[in-house]
């Protein structure tokens, strides 16, 4: 039996549209209060007014999603930067009120904008960014994914995961080529094989407490894995943060042939798989940050001059719409010298688009890099 529709067994409650419980209202009320008062900088602090959390702390979605489930992780962590996350599909609309104004100043996506159909482009515009393998380590560009009729993380029960890993494995141990690989459950893996993953940037890492207080890790390792080609430069997430995560990743700066590869992953996987695209938003995610394109390509990159003053650095990404990110993605630092330069914008440009001001941005960066004093 398909579990997408199934009971929402973190409120308990059955599911189908209707009003939160008395329960849920009062613990939305006594964290708005403490919120309220924080000195939070969170996108969520700024834009859950009063009014907006009248209107939209009653309501429930067909999954049983309440406004908690979405800004629970932002209630309990003042330093977040965004603090909300789609507890299911429907949230982006039954909540616009708050979801919209957080959209706009994240992405710069106003209301009235729609994403543009899904564009690839020629694979072939992006050559090598480091031929002589001077700077750049390694490139990885990835996408997420998520399952139609499925919720996300907080309202999932541990059988809705074992459901849509099942359904995203048997795709997965069909493929062929470069993309025929092996599928890793989290379950059973010894913990100095998972830790060496995530050590060597394949596997993603455990414990964000973002995440955590999101109910995004509940049931964990229940239906999470990684699979991934015998080169490890195709591999896809299953149930971290979305359903899937699906990314290629090689040495050095060729991000043509780690794009050509990425788009031909996609285009075989979306003839099995059925996944969330709204005609506003594009590819549907558990993070409003990542909808869209949902494609983060980056280089990690050893920039000694530049680095040397990261002010600069980091004014000078902005500049070509680049963030520089520890080595080990977000929330860590810099090990080494190596930064993880990526694309800062993905919804309201195509994917190719996205792909020109990533590898635009990165060519300029070198550029001062090799020019600097
Ligand atoms: P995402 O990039 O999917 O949002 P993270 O930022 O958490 O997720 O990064 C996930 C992992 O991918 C981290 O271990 C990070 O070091 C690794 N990573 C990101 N970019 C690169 C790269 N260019 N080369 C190698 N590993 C990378
Ligand atoms: N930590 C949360 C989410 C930021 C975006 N990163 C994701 N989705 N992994 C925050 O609000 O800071």
């Amino acid at each position: 039996m398909s579990l997408s529709k199934s009971k929402c067994t973190r409120c308990e409650e059955s599911c189908g549209k209707g009003k939160a419980s008395v329960d849920v209202i009062r613990k939305l009320e006594a964290a708005f209060d403490k919120l309220a008062s924080s000195n939070s900088t969170s996108l969520l602090k700024r834009y859950l007014t009063r009014t907006i959390f009248d209107d939209l702390k009653t309501r429930k979605t067909s999954f049983g999603s309440t406004l908690l489930d979405c800004i629970q992780s932002g209630l309990e962590n003042f330093d977040s930067s965004i603090g909300v996350y789609a507890a299911d599909p429907e949230c982006y609309s039954l909540f616009a009120e708050l979801f919209d104004p957080i959209i706009e100043a994240y992405h710069g996506f106003k209301k009235s904008d729609r994403q543009p159909p899904t564009a690839w482009g020629p694979v072939d515009t992006f050559a090598n960014l480091d031929p002589k393998d001077e700077y750049i380590v390694s490139t990885r560009i990835r996408c997420c994914r998520t399952v139609k009729g499925y919720p996300f993380n907080p309202c999932m029960a541990a059988d809705h995961y074992r459901e849509i890993e099942r359904q995203i494995v048997s795709v997965l141990n069909e493929l062929s080529g470069e993309y025929r690989g092996i599928y890793h459950p989290l379950t059973g893996m010894p913990k100095d094989v998972q830790q060496n993953l995530i050590d060597s940037h394949y596997l993603f890492k455990e414990g964000d407490r973002f995440l955590q207080s999101a109910n995004a890790c509940r049931h964990w390792p229940t239906g999470r894995g990684i699979f991934f080609n015998d080169k490890k430069t195709f591999l896809v997430w299953v149930c971290e943060e979305d359903h899937l995560r699906i990314m290629c990743m090689q040495p050095g700066g060729n991000v043509g042939e780690v794009y050509r590869r990425l788009v031909g992953a996609v285009t075989e996987l979306e003839k099995k798989l059925t996944f969330i695209r709204s005609d506003r938003f594009g590819y549907v995610t558990f993070c409003p940050t990542n909808l869209g394109t949902t494609i983060r390509a980056s280089v990690h990159i050893k920039l000694p001059k530049l680095a040397s003053n990261m002010d600069k650095l980091k004014n000078l990404a902005e500049k070509y719409h680049l963030q520089v990110r520890g080595t080990a993605g977000e929330h860590t630092e810099s090990e080494g010298g190596v930064y993880d330069l990526s694309n800062k914008r993905r919804l309201g440009l195509t994917e190719h688009e996205v792909m020109k001001e990533m590898y635009t941005g990165i060519s300029e960066i070198l550029k001062h890099e090799k020019s600097a004093k």
